[in-house]
Formats: structure tokens, sequence, C-alpha cells
């Protein structure tokens, strides 16, 4: 049992080291919400995957703060606890909220692989030694731009491509990198840009061979993709769709998908995630881990997780150097020249917490502290 001392916010600004764009918009720097929880002495870090607009989902970091602040940080505080997975339960009144609730659920595992003086991974279940990799390229500004691109990330090893698409930047840019690439695990992720009046257009994607199809249509939708998915040969992966366990075995049963994406951040936390995985393993859905644009924090905790069974499929899990001229974990994560990182095996998240550089970005903080005991 641990008691949680301390939980302290902050706000950090960080620059992109390259712009990102996907269909619903361009994002070229973040502004991170880190959580730090204090207890036993021991510090456990989390990190809040909420973009600044509600364009992937509906959180934002801005709302992701003010529930952490009034509703969950104060029902964590002083809260008896054995771990990561009694946070759902410390949660359960709170309603969606699932990008806040996930920063303080996995800085609480993080807290408790280091008490256990395990990994995290394998704190988490996890039996893979290295994860293999792939990586998402945004929208670029030209074909021949985006061909570069591509060139560069396989060049540095990466097991898979995917690339973002949207109405108008689609069809020609699978034929562009298919010409030079036909061999390639290739994939492409609409995020959701895509309507029933489409489903032509897309079913003439089969000939491009993509490992899967990403949230083609509506965030919040089954029923549709799961029309699609008998119109298609291609696979279906869903990422905005699934929310949850419940979710999962929806999407699963009415053949939505055939492939999901686990993001931690998105299902409420690594119990949640842990729970998908499970439930997709099952029924023999392999799965794999998304990414968010994640500081090291995250990204640490999305190797972790890598490292369950079933994330059978290259993740959005790539190097620091990606994103950050300078991430805020040491030593960054790094992919080998085969593609894969290795998952460490040192307690805990097996990355050092960089705290001068993250007070150096820090632009907003706040700290919440359990009540003191009264005694007699
Ligand atoms: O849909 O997977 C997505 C980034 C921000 C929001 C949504 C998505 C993404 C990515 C980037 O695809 C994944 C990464 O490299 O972190
Ligand atoms: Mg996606």
């Amino acid at each position: 049992m641990m008691n949680v001392d301390a939980i302290h916010l902050r706000e950090l600004n960080m620059p992109l080291a390259f712009p990102f764009e996907t269909s619903f918009g361009v994002t070229t720097a973040r502004r991170i919400l880190l959580v730090e929880i204090e207890a036993e002495g021991l510090t456990g870090w989390g990190e809040c995957v909420a973009g600044e607009h509600p364009y992937f989902s509906d959180e934002t970091i801005d709302t992701a703060w003010i529930i952490t602040e009034i509703e969950l940080a104060p029902r964590l505080l002083g809260a008896e606890i054995e771990g990561g997975g009694d946070c759902p339960e410390i949660f359960r009144h709170v309603r969606g909220h699932h990008m806040a609730k996930a920063a303080l659920e996995n800085a609480v595992w993080d807290l408790q692989a280091q008490r256990a003086g395990v990994s995290l991974a394998k704190l988490l279940g996890g039996t893979r030694s290295t994860i293999a990799c792939g990586v998402s390229i945004g929208i670029q500004p030209s074909i021949e731009v985006l061909l570069e691109t591509v060139a560069k990330e396989l060049a540095a090893g990466y097991q898979r491509i995917k690339l973002k698409c949207r109405p108008g930047w689609d069809r020609k840019v699978f034929e562009a990198v298919r010409r030079r690439w036909p061999q390639i695990v290739l994939s492409c992720d609409a995020n959701s840009a895509y309507r029933m009046k489409d489903i032509e257009t897309i079913a003439t994607w089969d000939e491009f061979g993509l490992l899967m199809i990403e949230q083609p249509l509506w965030a919040d939708d089954f029923y549709f993709h799961s029309m699609l998915q008998k119109r298609i040969e291609t696979a279906i992966c869903l990422d905005e769709s699934i929310r949850n366990r419940r979710d999962a075995l929806a999407a699963i049963d009415m053949e939505s998908c055939r492939i999901i994406n686990i993001k931690v951040g998105r299902v409420g936390g690594f119990s949640e995630a842990i729970a998908v995985h499970n439930a997709a393993a099952e029924r023999g859905v392999p799965v794999w881990c998304g990414g968010m644009l994640e500081t090291g924090i995250g990204r640490a905790h999305n190797l972790a997780l890598s490292s369950l069974p079933n994330f059978s499929l290259p993740g959005d899990v790539s190097a620091s150097s990606r994103y950050w001229t300078e991430d805020i974990i040491e030593p960054a994560v790094t992919v080998s020249a085969e593609g894969e990182i290795a998952v460490p095996t040192s307690v805990g998240r097996g990355f050092a917490v960089d705290r001068e550089r993250i007070e150096a970005l820090t632009v907003r903080r706040g700290s919440l502290r359990a009540r003191a005991q009264v005694t007699a």
C-alpha cells in the first residue's frame, strides 16, 4: 500500500522539430501537460497527450488541466492504493476525460514499478525485448517532398510507413510511393476525413496493397466502418473509435476493423490499454501502439506498453529526434538500423527525467498536497 502525498502539474511549451500535418490541421509546437506524483519518497511521471485544440478528441490540454486539478488529483491524493490498477475505480465517477485520467494513472504505474524494483514493461506484462517501429508521415507540401521524407525514414530502418491522408492527398500519393517502393509495408491514416460517399473511391485503394486504412470514417463510428470493411479487401484499423475494451469487442464482433491501434491516453490509462490488448488477443486481432507526438515520458510509457505480446505490428513509437531537437529524458529514445527500439530492463520507466530541461520549458504549474495527518 502507498499514500499519494503530492501531485504536481506543469505545462511545457515545446516546438516540434518538424511541423506535423493531418487531415484536421498542422501542429508546429506542443503544449504538454506533465503530472508528477510523489508517494513514499518516490516520484512517478505521466504525460497527458491531449492536443491544444479539440480536433483529434474532445479533450484539450486546458480541459485536462482543469479536470485533473479539480476532479482527478483530489480523488487520488491521500488515497491508499496498491498501484495503477486502482485508478479506474478511483476515477469511476468522472465520465470521459480519458487523456487526463491516463496521465495520472500512468504516473502511478511508473511509481509502482520503481517501488516494486521492476521495469515498467515487466509490471505491465511485457514479454518483448525489442519493439518494431514504424513512422507516421504527415501531409507534405508536395509529392516530391513526401518521397524524400519516405526515403529518409526507410534509410533510418523504419519497418512500416504510414501516410497521413485526406481527400486530395490520397490516391496520387499512394501511387507515387508504390511506384518507387512496390514492396514496403505501407498504410494510411485519414483521421476520419472520409464519408460514405467516398466508399467506392476507398475501395479502389485495394490495388495498393496497404497493410491497413486507419480510421477512414467518423471518429465515433462502428456501423459504417463495418459496411466499408465488407466492401474492401484492405484491413481497416480503428484508432479514434476505440475508447475502451467494450468498444474493441463491438468493433471486432461487427467486423468494423481487423486491426486496432491502442493509444494509452485515448483509452484512459494502462489498465484499459491492457484490457483492450487482451480482448483483441483472445480474438486473434493484432494491435499496435499509436503515438500522439509525445515527449520522452509518454514515449517511454508507449515503449513499455508495446512490449506486450499482441503488439505484433510495428507501432508509431519512433525516435525522439523525429519530434524534438532535445528530449526531456536521458538518454533520448533511439531506433536501431533494423527499425527496433530496445525495451529497457532497468527499474521503472528506464529513462531518467531531465528536470533542468523541464524547468526551462515550464510555462505554468500547479501543486496539490494531501492534508497533513493531524495527530493528537
Ligand atoms: O491519428 O495516429 C494519429 C498524431 C497526433 C494525433 C493523432 C495521430 C498522430 C500520429 C502521429 O499519427 C504518431 C506519432 O508519431 O506520434
Ligand atoms: Mg490515427
